[in-house]
C-alpha cells in the first residue's frame, strides 16, 4: 500500500526532529524492480532519454569501487526515473510536512552504495541553495533495498535542523575519513548528537529539512547494495538568485529572468492540482 498524507502525529514528528521514517509505501511495489534494472544502465552510461546527467560522480573504471555511486539529475537521462522522483505523491507529501503551497524539483540524487564502499560526509542541504530564493529544499531519501544499519542508510542527527546553517564543505563530501568532523564543528558544546539511521523496507524511505545533518556511513554489510533514490524539492515559488550562481544547476538561469523553468524544474504538485503538464507522458508506475 502506498501512503497518500501523513498523519497530524507524523507531521509533529518531523518538526520536532527535523526528519521523518516512513517505513515503506514511497513507492509502488511493482516499480521496484524495474528502477533498480535502471541503476544497472545508467551507471553503464546507458541514457534513454539521450540526455546525459548534470553530474556523474561516479564512473565504472574511472573511479574506485569503494566510493559511493553517484549521479544527479537522472530523471532527465531515464524517463522510469523520472516518474518515481517526480511523482505527485512525493510532492504533495513534502508539501504537507513543510506546509509548502506546492512543490518543484530542484535536482535528483541516484545514489548506490555496494558492499565495501565509503561514507558520504554528514552535511546540511541548505549550505547548497544560496543561488536560490528561498535558499532552502526539502529532500525525500527513498530505498530500493531493505536497509540494515551497518549497511549506511541515510542517517540524521535528531533536532539538528535547529541548528545554525554551515558554510558549505565540498571536500568533505565523497569518502571523507571522517564524515562526522561537519558535525563535530557545528554542534555547540552540550548539543545532544544522537544519530539514527534510516533502517526501512525497500520502497520505504525518509524526508528531512534542509538545514537537519544527514550522511551516511560506510556500507558494511555483506548483503545489501543499498539503491537509493532522492527528490530534493522547493517551494514552487522559488526563484534564482539575482547574483548568487551554482557552477552545475545556475546553467538553467535566463538571461533578464529569474523564474524557473518547468522544462528543467516541474512543478510536482500544487493544492491549486496544478502539475507541469509534460509530467503525465512518464511512464505508469503502477504498470
Ligand atoms: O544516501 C546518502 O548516502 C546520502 C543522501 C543525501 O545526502 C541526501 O539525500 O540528501
Amino acid at each position: 500500500m502506498t501512503i497518500e498524507r501523513f498523519t497530524e502525529e507524523q507531521v509533529g514528528s518531523f518538526h520536532r526532529d527535523g526528519f521523518l521514517i516512513v517505513e515503506e509505501g514511497l513507492v509502488p511495489e511493482k516499480a521496484l524492480d524495474r528502477l533498480r534494472e535502471r541503476y544497472l544502465r545508467l551507471f553503464d552510461g546507458e541514457y534513454e532519454t539521450g540526455i546525459k546527467p548534470d553530474e556523474v560522480n561516479w564512473v565504472k573504471g574511472r573511479d574506485p569501487d569503494d566510493r559511493t555511486r553517484q549521479i544527479c539529475n537522472g530523471w532527465r537521462s531515464d524517463n522510469l526515473i523520472a516518474a518515481q522522483v517526480l511523482s505527485a505523491r512525493t510532492g504533495r507529501l513534502a508539501a504537507q510536512l513543510m506546509g509548502y503551497r506546492g512543490v518543484r524539483i530542484l535536482q535528483d540524487n541516484v545514489l548506490w552504495k555496494p558492499p565495501g564502499t565509503k561514507a558520504i560526509g554528514f552535511h546540511q542541504d541548505g549550505s547548497y541553495a544560496d543561488y536560490l530564493v528561498p535558499p532552502e529544499m526539502t529532500t525525500c531519501w527513498i530505498s530500493l533495498h531493505d536497509t540494515a544499519a551497518d549497511a549506511g542508510p541515510i542517517a540524521y542527527v535528531r533536532g539538528s535542523h535547529l541548528w545554525p546553517k554551515s558554510p558549505p564543505a565540498r571536500s568533505q563530501f565523497h569518502a571523507p575519513d571522517d564524515w562526522m568532523a561537519g558535525v563535530r564543528a557545528a554542534a555547540h558544546p552540550g548539543d545532544p548528537v544522537e544519530v539514527v539511521p534510516v533502517v526501512v523496507k525497500a520502497g520505504g524511505g525518509s524526508f528531512h529539512h534542509n538545514l537537519t545533518w544527514h550522511g551516511s556511513e560506510p556500507n558494511a554489510n555483506a548483503s545489501v547494495a543499498r539503491m537509493a533514490l532522492v527528490s530534493h524539492m522547493l517551494p514552487v515559488q522559488a526563484r534564482f538568485h539575482e547574483h548568487n550562481a551554482d557552477l552545475i544547476y545556475s546553467r538553467y538561469r535566463r538571461r533578464g529572468d529569474l523564474s524557473l523553468d518547468e522544462s528543467f524544474f516541474p512543478v510536482m504538485w500544487d493544492e491549486t492540482g496544478y502539475r507541469t503538464p509534460w509530467l503525465s507522458d512518464l511512464p505508469d508506475l503502477e504498470a
